[in-house]
């Protein structure tokens, strides 16, 4: 397997935020959406991760001539400033008909309206050139087990992932899996729930997963061993790294900031799979600092990326040999003290 001698990173526009949160307004000037784009190169971006309306504002009152036009005019603004559009996902948790879900809702003309936005959703896909529309399914799931059937919710899900694969014939699904948060219980909280569904799909090539490390850890697993099972069925289309520290809200922490041991390891995973050679992004998934001031706020982006850098290199250093050796003697405590005094710089 190749592994890419440099890598290419993105974010998405959310990741630059004013610092709101559930229990206060925002602390720093809004920073317009579209000044974002030219951010991106200086700090080491080449890829942007869309949500459908940071394409298209408002999509929902535009006509399907207002949209594709809007769409066109951000990929040109993406030419002008070399930027590659990774995927564009369906933003179907905030309007009032997603208030239960969208495709697992209860209601018809719920249901109705998640599929309408879907289309939409590949239509900006296709105009502004992403050839990727990820499904992170947040309202798909329940706030309490009697309200929904899942039985019902993951034919519906199923249904939903073939008619996206029959309604254009290119585009991949890549879905985010996640256990909760918006809901109590996800539907598709692990890879391996998506990756089923993927085989169960019709056209199982082009739909894979995106792995977030803070979501892996929320289900109670590890990220690298999530990312390792998506690389065995050549289906990780993209990784959200980022860091949770323990089983709290999705935090959305820097990059090996809460666990730099286990950033390691999917660092590891993933230059041992020769992920990025097929030009798969390191996409970063993470929350800037309520506490941060002034705008815009990008640390936060500049850092993680820097950690993933370093532990690139702590991977090409790592001693194989002694790794093997420690291995086939089975002597596993000389290698975690030879994991742990290498990633410390310990000679
Ligand atoms: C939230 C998710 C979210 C998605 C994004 C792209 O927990 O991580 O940020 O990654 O909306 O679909
Ligand atoms: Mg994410």
């Amino acid at each position: 397997m190749s592994t890419p001698t440099t890598y290419r990173f993105s974010f998405g526009p959310w990741n630059i935020s004013e610092g709101g949160d559930p229990f206060g307004p925002t602390v720093r000037a809004e920073y317009p959406h579209e000044a974002k784009y030219a951010l991106y190169k200086p700090l080491g971006f080449d890829g942007v991760q869309f949500h459908d309306d940071d394409v298209v504002p408002g999509m929902d009152d535009l006509t399907p001539d207002q949209i594709s036009k809007k769409a066109t005019e951000v990929k040109a603004m993406l030419g002008n400033q070399g930027l590659t559009p990774e995927f564009v996902a369906p933003r179907l948790w905030f309007a009032d008909a997603t208030v239960d879900g969208g495709y697992t809702s209860n209601s018809a003309a719920d249901r109705q309206y998640a599929w309408d936005r879907t289309q939409k959703c590949i239509d900006i896909a296709n105009a502004v050139g992403s050839k990727a529309v990820v499904l992170w399914l947040a309202r798909e799931g329940s706030y309490i087990r009697e309200s929904k059937n899942a039985r019902v919710a993951y034919d519906r899900l199923l249904e939903t992932i073939n008619k996206m694969l029959d309604y254009d014939k290119n585009i991949e699904i890549w879905i985010e899996p996640k256990p909760n948060e918006p809901t109590d219980q996800a539907y598709v909280p692990t890879i391996g729930h998506a990756i089923a569904l993927a085989y169960a799909s019709k056209d199982s090539k082009r739909v894979k997963g995106l792995i977030e490390t803070a979501h892996a850890l929320l289900a109670g697993l590890d990220p690298s061993d999530e990312m390792a099972f998506a690389l065995a069925h050549d289906k990780l289309g993209s990784v959200h790294l980022n860091d949770q520290n323990g089983l709290k809200y999705d935090q959305d922490k820097n990059f090996g900031a809460a666990n730099l041991r286990a950033a390691f390891n999917q660092v590891r995973v993933l230059e041992e799979n020769g992920y990025g050679s097929k030009g798969e992004f390191i996409g970063l998934d993470v929350k800037a600092m309520r506490t941060q001031k002034g705008s815009p706020i990008t640390a936060h982006l500049a850092n993680s990326r820097t950690i993933f850098l370093h532990l690139v290199d702590k991977v090409r250093s790592y001693d194989r040999k002694l790794e093997q050796q420690y291995i086939e003697a089975r002597d596993y405590e000389a290698l975690e003290l030879f994991v742990l005094n290498h990633l410390m710089g310990v000679k």
